[in-house]
């Protein structure tokens, strides 16, 4: 089995259940070496808690950078999340310049259900546009991709409205589009994957509590399960189950409100992937 070295860039929140803290695992649970450059420490996510502390890391991810650099580092792929703020898109910018990595997925975490997230406002957005438009496979929410397309936002549609956002998307520049949270009824939701020309569909069960977390979930297991050498739609369906596991995992739990139980479903990854 060849093995594959990612560098993913995003937050470290401290308690939540999100970004890196769900990325090492997952990735490395698909037996891919997960490096890391941390965008921010937060004590938690932005979602739901009051009161959360944030220390951006812009300066020291470019000294990072810089050192991996000098050492000749190279990534087969630089996945990148939640950033804190629009300065960091220059920094993942420069890693591809430096060749570094040699492909980037870039999930635009920013926003959801209609709004953008606390920390985010339109002109974090223009700098996630650039970012996105320099990806070989971008993996929004519809909500992101209405505000990177400037569509409207709607909760009720067909699939020629999905068509039009991922027509839209690679019209920016991103080469490929998995959309998330695509649902076209009531009891079901599913992902979406454009390359340019097909689009591509995978219905699912909806659940309809929502979970923190579950993008990055999906997105790190996309990830994981891309660079063990699936296609893209391979790696969607595989990343799509794996995040309906493990909100099924949690659904018992009411108290467990900040993030999905996915630990106990990690063993399943590598058995999805065989
Ligand atoms: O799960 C996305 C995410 C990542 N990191 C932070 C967040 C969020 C979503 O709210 O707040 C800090």
């Amino acid at each position: 089995m060849s093995y594959k070295r990612v560098l993913t860039v995003q937050d470290i929140s401290c308690l939540g259940q999100c970004s890196l803290t769900v990325a090492l695992p997952v990735i490395s649970a698909c037996g891919v070496e997960t490096c890391i450059l941390p965008s921010a420490v937060l004590s938690t996510h932005t979602g739901g808690f009051t009161g959360y502390t944030c220390l951006g890391l812009t300066d020291e991810m470019k000294k990072i950078i810089s050192h991996f650099d000098s050492l000749g580092a190279k990534f087969d792929a630089v996945y990148t999340g939640y950033l804190a703020d629009g300065n960091q898109v220059d920094v993942v910018l420069d890693i591809m310049r430096r060749r570094l990595g040699s492909l980037l997925i870039a999930d635009p975490v920013m926003a959801d259900a209609g709004k953008l997230y606390p920390a985010f406002d339109t002109g974090f957005v223009i700098r996630m546009k650039e970012l996105c438009s320099r990806a070989d496979i971008i993996l929004p929410n519809i909500t992101e991709a209405c505000l990177l397309t400037g569509a409207e936002y709607k909760t009720e549609y067909d699939e020629a409205y999905i068509r039009g956002l991922a027509e839209g998307l690679v019209k920016l520049g991103a080469k490929r589009v998995v959309l998330t949270g695509v649902g076209y009824s009531e009891d079901s939701t599913g992902v979406a994957v454009y390359d340019g020309r097909e689009l591509f569909y995978y219905r699912h069960r909806r659940i309809s509590k929502c979970f923190h977390g579950t993008g990055d979930i999906f997105a790190s297991a996309f990830t994981g399960a891309y660079l063990r050498g699936k296609t893209e739609r391979e790696a969607a369906v595989i990343a799509a189950d794996f995040t309906l596991e493990c909100i099924e995992n949690t659904l018992d739990d009411a108290g467990h409100w900040y993030g999905v139980k996915f630990e106990p479903c990690l063993p399943s990854l590598g058995v999805r992937l065989k």
